[in-house]
């Protein structure tokens, strides 16, 4: 038995540093270590219980050929020859008939790094000129607002919140989804710091706030429109700072005047005297930190949302002390690290087609058609919006599609050819924490199973086979992070941390103090409080757009993350049933007990689960949770069968939390 050092790449903010037991090349155990801020020595029940991803029933062990009809699930094993000379051909003759752009690779961050992310696979696509795929899922309309506001400023370290004197958590979950927070802002709140907490249910840190404000989903624009107005109104706005490093305030101010407390508080059903009270707090506290989550990005006001949330402390004048301002996505701020010289093809000019779109992209897009999807490092039959015509869409004879995979996923299941994957852990990936700001290497210390291999071995073998390789090209992992270094600015420094712990800080250290060590990287350093290219982008930012409830389908339905998975990473582990959580009085109104079945429907589509009352959702919002499997509900969908194509205003972020839906005894 040995002990080996490696990191956790999972779409996680907290970025831990892990310690694992290998045994002849098998994981044994996976534990905390104390190289990264946060992790102090625990982990999630997660990773704690890797083994079981990596050495269970569902693994995808060889390369698998489709023997029967679409999705039937016969399959015969071939070599990594002969699956590869099959994608590949396949491949030369779709570019042959229709061109290269009907080719469409599909992926997602889910749970990886540069290597596994951007390298290779880049590479493979953009020379092939493929369509080129907007990465919406997740954090896209966040992602807009921040970089239009304030560029890629770094946000509040989450360790420095033990500072705050007032945590303000707008819709996110630490207690699931980023643990190593939680025993900071406690010893916050030991040390005197108050809680608040907008967010439609009762999460575990609401419980425990001094404040907790359950908003509608979908109605914090209103919210935090009138609370800058309110700010501005009661000379709560710090004009020294706007002065000096705030343009369009103005603009902001005009917008927010629409909206006084009570409208909002209307519109979020909320009691006034909470936002009235919050108003207060707010301005008479520091520091004070906004943590926005990605609970408010979800629905057609999302951007908009965020972009409000994120001008408050630039109203207020909470920047300039440690643990004052905001922390959005940590993973943008300038690590001065680009992984393009060694991805060594620049982006090409062919088409865009947004992914949280997959069905109707599917049906609609021509000149030409989409003919080859390939998939990696995502699970779109469970994760993608509009199931049911993706999964129609999925099971077409006349779509090739390519699952490189680790476990027998929704996905993997409607393919034509699977290929086996590796894990964290059994091969290399560099990972930038996108809540701590640093950057772990985490190694390969284990062995594949069966004949995995990974995303840059895959696309490699590809490249070569399609004749794509050019001279000098980095092809191996250590090629593609030495060459990465090698031409970054910065890249020797931090090669030289990461070799000697794996574990670096970006230039301006691992906790920047905004606009004292680090600014906005607008061209005039100033936040931006009104965009001009987002309020070209969302057809007039901040503007609210009501709320898409109908006498039909009245009960909004939010999907957030599940502590015992990854979104879907994991599902196949999961036992229970799929359940929509309601309130009791949703569910007395419909005469529906704890565990009966029922059926959820809309326009869209319609899950059969079972009831689970939550005295801790508000009436009027149900909830269904992220990534689970089709295997989970009676008639094989999740609730992204009830989500709408529709999107945010910004970004072209996914819009989970629009769906409205409604509910009956099955
Ligand atoms: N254990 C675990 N950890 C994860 C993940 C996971 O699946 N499981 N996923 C990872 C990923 S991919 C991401 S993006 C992050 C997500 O991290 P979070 O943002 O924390 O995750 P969510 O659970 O999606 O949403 C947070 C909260 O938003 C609330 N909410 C929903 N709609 C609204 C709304 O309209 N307004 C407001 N104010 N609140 C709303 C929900 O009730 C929920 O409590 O977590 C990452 N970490
Ligand atoms: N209803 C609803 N749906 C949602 C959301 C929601 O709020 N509501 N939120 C969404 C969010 S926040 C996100 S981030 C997306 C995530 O959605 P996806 O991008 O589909 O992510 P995961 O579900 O984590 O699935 C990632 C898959 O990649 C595989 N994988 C992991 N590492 C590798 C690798 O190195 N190579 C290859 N080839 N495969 C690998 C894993 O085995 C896993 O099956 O889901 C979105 N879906
Ligand atoms: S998923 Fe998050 S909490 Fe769990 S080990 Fe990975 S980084 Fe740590
Ligand atoms: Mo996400």
């Amino acid at each position: 038995m040995e002990q080996r050092s490696s990191a956790c790449p999972l779409d996680c903010p907290d970025l831990c540093g892990l310690t694992v037991s290998i045994d002849n090349g098998k994981v044994i155990e996976v534990t905390g270590d104390r190289r990264g801020p946060l992790t102090d020595g625990f982990i999630c029940g997660k990773v704690r219980k890797i083994t079981d991803h990596l050495y269970g029933d569902d693994r995808v062990l060889h390369p698998m050929i489709r023997t029967g009809a679409k999705g039937e699930g016969k399959w015969r094993q071939a070599t990594w020859d002969e699956a590869l000379d099959l994608v590949a051909s396949r491949i030369s003759e779709i570019r042959a008939k229709s061109g290269s752009s009907a080719i469409l690779p599909y992926h997602y961050g889910g749970s990886n790094g540069w290597l596994t992310e951007g390298a290779l696979a880049t590479r493979f696509f953009r020379r092939l000129g493929s369509s080129n795929l907007d990465r919406t899922f997740c954090a896209a309309a966040t992602t807009a607002a921040t970089r239009g506001l304030y560029g890629v400023m770094p946000g509040v370290a989450l360790e420095d919140y033990a500072h705050a004197k007032l945590i303000v958590l707008w819709g996110v979950n630490p207690s699931a989804t980023s643990i190593h927070l939680v025993p900071v802002i406690e010893r916050a709140r030991e040390a005197g710091a108050k809680l608040v907490v907008f967010d439609p249910r009762r999460t575990p840190l609401a419980r425990r706030a001094d404040l907790h404000i359950p908003v509608r989903p979908g109605a914090d624009l209103p919210v935090a429109m009138a609370i800058i107005n309110a700010l501005f109104e009661r000379g709560h706005a710090d004009r020294a700072f706007l002065a000096e490093h705030a343009a369009e305030v103005d603009e902001l101010r005009k917008r927010a005047a629409a909206w006084s407390l009570e409208a909002a508080a209307r519109e979020a059903n909320v009691d006034v005297s909470l936002l009235d009270q919050f108003v207060e707090l707010y301005a008479a506290s520091s520091p004070a930190v906004i943590r926005p989550g990605w609970g408010l990005e979800r629905n057609r006001n999302g951007g908009s949302a965020v972009a409000a949330a994120l001008a408050l402390p630039a109203v207020a004048g909470k920047f300039g002390v440690r643990g004052g301002g905001f922390t959005m996505s940590n993973g943008d701020v300038n690590w001065t690290v680009t992984p393009e010289s060694a991805i060594a093809e620049p982006p090409t000019s062919q088409r865009t087609l947004n992914m949280s779109q997959l069905g109707k992209l599917l049906v609609e897009t021509t000149d030409p058609r989409i003919e080859c999807l390939f998939v990696y490092n995502c699970n779109p039959a469970a994760t993608a919006p509009d199931q049911r015509r993706v999964i129609e869409q999925l099971r077409r004879e006349d779509l090739f599609v390519v699952v490189h995979e680790q476990v027998w996923t929704d996905t993997a299941q409607l393919a034509d050819v699977v290929l086996p994957c590796t894990a964290f852990l059994e091969h290399r990936e560099l990972r930038r924490g996108y809540g701590t700001m640093r950057m772990f290497d985490s190694p390969a210390v284990a062995t594949p199973p069966g004949e995995a291999r990974s995303n840059n071995a895959l696309f490699g073998a590809l490249l070569e086979r399609l004749g794509l390789v050019r001279p000098g090209d980095a092809m191996t992992d250590d090629e593609l992070v030495a060459k990465t270094f090698a031409e970054s600015e910065h890249g020797a420094a931090l090669k030289a941390q990461l070799d000697k712990g794996t574990i670096a800080e970006p230039p301006h250290g691992s906790h920047p103090l905004a606009f004292v060590d680090t600014f906005p990287t607008t061209p005039d350093r100033k936040v931006h409080l009104v965009p001009e290219s987002l309020d070209r982008e969302a057809s007039g930012l901040y503007v609210y757009k009501p709320d898409p409830r109908t006498d039909e389908f009245p009960l909004a339905m939010i999907s957030p993350a599940l502590s015992t998975q990854i979104s879907s990473y994991f599902g196949q582990l999961r036992t229970a049933p799929a359940a929509l959580e309601m309130s009791p009085a949703d569910a007395a109104a419909r005469k529906i007990v704890n565990g009966a079945p029922i059926r959820v429907w809309n326009a869209q589509g319609e899950v059969r689960c079972i009831a689970k009352i939550n005295a801790d959702l508000r009436e009027g919002v149900v909830l269904m949770p992220k990534g689970l499997w089709r295997k989970h509900s009676r008639n094989g969908y999740t609730s992204n069968a009830l989500i709408p194509p529709g999107l945010a205003d910004l970004g072209g972020q996914a819009a989970y939390n629009d769906a409205r839906v409604q509910v009956a005894l099955d």
